[in-house]
């Protein structure tokens, strides 16, 4: 460890040069937002414990061949809003992710609770000024129409996003109530379910493709922590059995990047565990290896120009 007269706090603490702000081409929004979670708790702290984690990554990406972080990797300011008003408070977080959007920049949100995505993929899509697709990677379908007496709840957040027009793919479901069932058959909306998954794993690639191509070219990717099975992430709030495992993952994301535009990403439901950092360092992998297959696709589609 050496002891540097200039604090490194941000993302992976990497060296002044390759976090500013203006040369890079990701910024980092923590969102320590936690108001409805319902099970366990502690995704305030989500945050925090990634960016903490992230001090271990190490720069090289050893499947691609590339240093990531050459691309700079600026680390913002936390939001986190006070507003008692949830409404309030989505609009002051949608507000934060806006500038640096409209900047161009790849926005990585860490949650926090995944009420805060409808805010993001709002503010992805006012920046663009085009369709936007959501792609969510959750055990959970979070498309109840209120929770615990708010419409706001973490449960409800792809509700909320489907009926502001997001076309939605889901990765990886495995729970949810006969309402919210009936709801994604009325509308139709395309789900991958993780029992599909687990039964037909040499389909799954093909299939994840097929329902892609029907989104629009501009993506934003919401990754709920849970999505992994509990054995390999326990640290998130709401767990549930028979979740998707490490590399499998990786290939859908590979797969996402290099398909589409991917415009901006959040990872929600950490809630660390005390002593337990393998899930924290999980996400902040997680997010770097997005971050690779990010610069992959760009070179790839500058070289053929
Ligand atoms: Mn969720």
């Amino acid at each position: 460890m050496s002891h540097n007269a200039e604090p490194r706090n941000g993302f992976m603490r990497l060296k002044p040069e390759r976090t500013r702000y203006d040369a890079s081409r990701t910024a980092i929004l923590p969102v320590p937002f936690e108001r409805t979670t319902s099970y366990g708790q502690g995704t305030s702290r989500g945050p925090e414990a990634i960016i903490e984690a992230s001090a271990y990554l190490e720069t090289w990406d050893e499947e691609l061949g590339i240093d990531p972080s050459l691309a700079g990797i600026a680390t913002l300011p936390a939001c986190d809003p006070r507003d008692e008003d949830l409404a309030a408070a989505l609009s002051e977080i949608e507000s934060a992710a806006l500038a640096p959007l409209q900047e161009g920049k790849f926005l990585v949100t860490l949650g926090g609770e995944h009420t805060l995505t409808s805010a993001i993929a709002r503010a992805a899509r006012r920046a663009t000024g085009r369709p936007m697709g959501v792609v969510q990677f959750d055990a959970h379908a979070d498309l109840r129409n209120r929770y615990m007496g708010t419409p706001y709840s973490h449960a409800c957040v792809m509700r909320r996003l489907v009926e502001d027009d997001f076309p939605t793919l889901a990765i990886g479901l495995r729970s949810l109530s006969p309402r919210e069932a009936e709801f994604a058959e009325r509308k139709s909306l395309p789900i991958l379910w993780a029992h599909e998954m687990a039964r037909h794993p040499s389909q799954t690639e093909s299939r994840f493709l097929d329902q892609l191509a029907e989104l629009p070219e501009e993506i934003y990717l919401t990754f709920d922590i849970d999505y992994f099975d509990p054995a390999l992430v326990p640290a998130t709030g709401t767990v549930e059995p028979g979740g998707g495992s490490w590399y499998p993952a990786l290939n859908l994301l590979r797969l996402l990047f290099q398909h589409k535009k991917v415009v901006a990403m959040d990872l929600v439901e950490l809630a660390p565990i005390p002593g337990h950092p393998a899930s924290d360092f999980l996400a902040a992998k997680l997010i770097y290896k997005c971050l690779g297959y990010l610069a992959q696709a760009e070179r790839f589609s500058a070289a053929v120009r």
